[in-house]
């Protein structure tokens, strides 16, 4: 029996995303100075293997030839973030007029190709200098941030699509200065709290920036890791108050000064023992809430917790790298129990029912803003076959899955715009380096030569069709057209 394929609204956006410090290399080209990424991956033990952003993918020297496969890959637009160390070497004072070149000729070619550039402005490349002066935790960070987006509107101005302030503030925040297994590898949970505040003030002052120089018009957003966390056991009032708990420091420090206009109540009291929250002044929560073109969703998997009775053994399993340290403030009684299978090479579970529910809950709370989702994909452990190709066929079944839960939430009524596939290219995983594939483009660490792999090429027919194609129907090479140019 054969049933029909899902469609997918007409103008849906069909994209790939990557990052600057994951993918372009030239770590000291140009004027580029440090970033924190820098900083960490050259410490020992922070990043598997030693591995460094330094080459990467060497998309800085290359960025052409992956435009070529970003074109016959037929995206209709490409989510990137810009290096503020190569706009702006130390994070303050003068700009490097040759990193926005490199920026400018990127979105040249993209628009050439009929691609729509989405542009990030920090995906946690913070400059070292401004970490040195205190990072996220100082307030000032959010007004050098102010001045870089103003600084980079008007110089890529309307040739942007979207503008996405922040990625994943989240992981800047809580696992950067809470459990330090993200650069600058604090572990001072009030910092965090600090962090996550300035990171919101930033995004909120960046949008305004932003829209000051461009017009009221230019599409301002944000991109969200939001938490899906499930109760161990529902019937259990302790366990769903695990689950209130996480959603305010998991998800509510963000929307809540974004799209309420206020820090929720619950989320103070939880946190008072860690911090007064003495560095939200009168005016900031205004600013943050600036209005939202489309908010933009970043979904891998989903986590279960309950609360932690006695002097039980405590199970760590939510998802994140083993840390002594939780990314969790304030919330030092909850277990995160371990999910059932399968899993992706990060060890996350694979749960499309999470896509639906996230995007479904996410659209009830706010039914007047559009959601993206900017990121969804998986790692898993490829391995080049005798012809010569890459069969990821469990990465294939995870799109399909998942892009299928898409299609769910959007049939429920819930107002999708588009969504990114993370990644374009396999890239620097972060503290797990190289080891870790997300990309449906393969890239040989030692010669940088770019594979599509089977996920690619079902991709491509994918978007061709605007429609969900089986997990079997991997075009050929000669149908779909690999090489770039
Ligand atoms: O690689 C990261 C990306 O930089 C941010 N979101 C999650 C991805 C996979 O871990």
């Amino acid at each position: 029996m054969c049933s029909a394929a899902r469609t997918f609204p007409d103008g849906f956006l069909w994209g790939s995303a990557t990052a600057s410090y994951q993918i372009e290399g030239a770590y000291d080209e140009d004027g580029r100075t440090f970033s924190i990424w820098d900083t960490y991956s050259r410490t020992p033990g922070r990043v598997l293997n030693g591995d460094t952003g330094d080459v990467a993918d060497d998309h800085y020297h290359r960025w052409s030839e992956d435009v070529g496969h970003i074109k016959n890959l037929g995206l209709h637009a490409y989510r990137f973030s810009l290096a503020w160390p190569r706009i702006q070497p130390g994070g303050s004072g003068a700009f490097n007029p040759r990193g926005i070149v490199f920026y400018s000729r990127l979105v040249d070619a993209l628009l050439q190709s009929g691609v729509q550039p989405v542009a990030t402005l920090y995906h946690w490349d913070l400059p070292q200098e401004l970490e040195d002066a205190g990072g996220w935790a100082n307030r000032d960070t959010a007004l050098r941030f102010a001045d870089f987006a103003a600084h980079v509107a008007g110089q890529l101005g309307d040739r942007i699509s979207v503008w996405t302030t922040l990625n994943e503030p989240w992981c800047s925040a809580f696992l950067g200065y809470a459990s330090g297994v993200h650069a600058p590898g604090r572990t001072d949970p009030a910092a965090a709290l600090a962090a996550a505040h300035h990171l919101n003030l930033g995004h909120g002052l960046a949008g305004r920036a932003i829209r000051s120089v461009l017009g009221e018009q230019a599409q301002v957003s944000v991109t969200l890791n939001l938490h899906v966390t499930r109760p161990d056991d529902p019937d259990s009032a302790a366990d769903r108050d695990v689950i209130r708990q996480l959603d305010a420091v998991g998800n509510r420090v963000f929307l809540g000064p974004m799209l309420d206009g206020a820090y929720p109540q619950d989320l103070l009291e939880d946190t008072a023992s860690v911090t007064d929250w003495s560095f939200v002044k009168d005016g900031d929560e205004a600013t943050i809430a600036v209005p939202l073109s489309v908010l933009g969703i970043n979904y891998y998997s989903t986590s279960r917790a309950r609360r932690h009775f006695g002097d039980s053994p405590r199970e760590h399993a939510d998802g994140h790298k083993e840390s002594d340290v939780s990314p969790w403030v304030g919330a030092d009684d909850i277990d995160f129990l371990t999910q059932p299978g399968p899993y992706t090479a990060m060890g996350w579970n694979i749960d499309p029912s999470g896509m639906t529910e996230l995007l479904t809950d996410v659209g009830a709370r706010y039914p007047d803003v559009p959601l993206m989702v900017t990121e969804n994909g998986a790692a898993f452990y490829d391995r080049v076959s005798a012809d010569g190709r890459v069969h990821d066929a469990d990465r294939v079944s995870y799109l399909h899955r998942h892009i299928d839960a898409v299609g769910t939430a959007i049939d429920s009524g819930v107002d999708v715009r588009g969504y990114f596939l993370w990644s374009l290219l396999d890239n620097f995983e972060w503290a797990w380096g190289y080891d870790r594939r997300f990309g449906i483009i393969r890239v040989d660490f030692d010669t940088l030569e770019r594979t599509w792999k089977d996920s690619a090429y079902w991709y491509a027919e994918l978007i061709r069709a605007n429609a969900l194609p089986p997990v079997d129907r991997i075009p050929t090479h000669s149908a779909v057209g690999s090489t770039a140019g």
